[in-house]
């Protein structure tokens, strides 16, 4: 093996020569090497190497303010690499927690779950829960108000306000709030538990009832579904600032049922 390397060395070594006739060395680019320099002693000028926290010392408590992964030091915030004081990382994703100084927590808002993770808490409004995927989950889709143009709209042949309802479509399934008698802004707090997955469709038509029929007030929809940063939101805010406008906003709440 060496001999065919130092054969193909030799082999090689005229197409690594050039003809510098004519060329000074300084023109080269190449640095010129002073061969007679080499046995002088050379002036080592190194920088300073701190010994902590740069993987030359094991990782661990005296070298690791974060946490460690094996023989390397993490800065411990991540929900894979959790920790502090140079302990060994703990993986809070799994668990569907999140790191939180140092330490796997419960989540207290979806924001805080990792990428499209939600903050599933049982029962509804407790102080913590877990971080679990949206989708293929029952969410509770909660009609909270709306604010209806009562200025420039005449409702009910002028004599009174609207009488809103709220009906919310999915696929080939409704729903419909209670009526809100004379009212511009109304107030539901009425929800449905309908499951999703990426791409249900979600829609939402708001009307006024008469004593016969209703009349429409606007309408709003999700057609390719909701997406995982509304999830994480928990809050839809639909408005609508066109002069023609009688549904100037709709307010819709998402919450994973518990
Ligand atoms: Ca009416």
């Amino acid at each position: 093996m060496f001999r065919m390397v130092l054969v193909l060395g030799l082999a090689m070594a005229p197409a690594c020569q050039f003809d510098r006739s004519g060329v000074q060395p300084w023109e080269t680019g190449a640095p010129e090497l002073a061969l007679e320099d080499a046995s002088t002693p050379a002036k080592l000028d190194l920088p300073t190497v701190s010994l902590t926290g740069d993987g030359l010392l094991p990782c661990g408590p005296g070298s690791c303010a974060g946490c460690c992964r094996g023989d390397v030091c993490q800065p411990g915030d991540d929900p894979d690499g959790c920790g502090t004081g140079g302990v060994a990382c703990s993986d809070c994703r799994t668990a569907g927690k999140v790191c939180t100084a140092g330490a796997c927590v419960p989540c207290s808002s979806s924001l805080e779950c990792h990428e499209e993770t939600v903050c599933h808490k049982k029962p509804i409004g407790a102080e913590g829960g877990t971080c679990v995927s949206p989708w293929n989950r029952t969410w509770r889709v909660l009609v909270v108000s709306a604010e209806i143009d009562c200025v420039t709209n005449a409702w009910d042949w002028g004599l009174s306000f609207p009488d809103p309802f709220v009906t919310i479509r999915s696929g080939g399934a409704s729903w419909t709030t209670d009526t809100k008698q004379d009212s511009c802004k109304p107030e539901w707090k009425q929800y449905v538990e309908i499951q999703l997955q990426p791409g249900t469709p979600l829609s939402f038509e708001v009307r006024d009832q008469n004593p016969v029929g209703s009349a429409p007030i606007g309408t709003f929809a999700l057609a390719q579904g909701v997406s995982i940063t509304l999830l994480k939101l928990g809050v839809i805010q639909h408005l609508d600032p066109s002069p023609m406008a009688k549904l100037l906003r709709l307010t819709i709440a998402l919450i994973p049922a518990p």
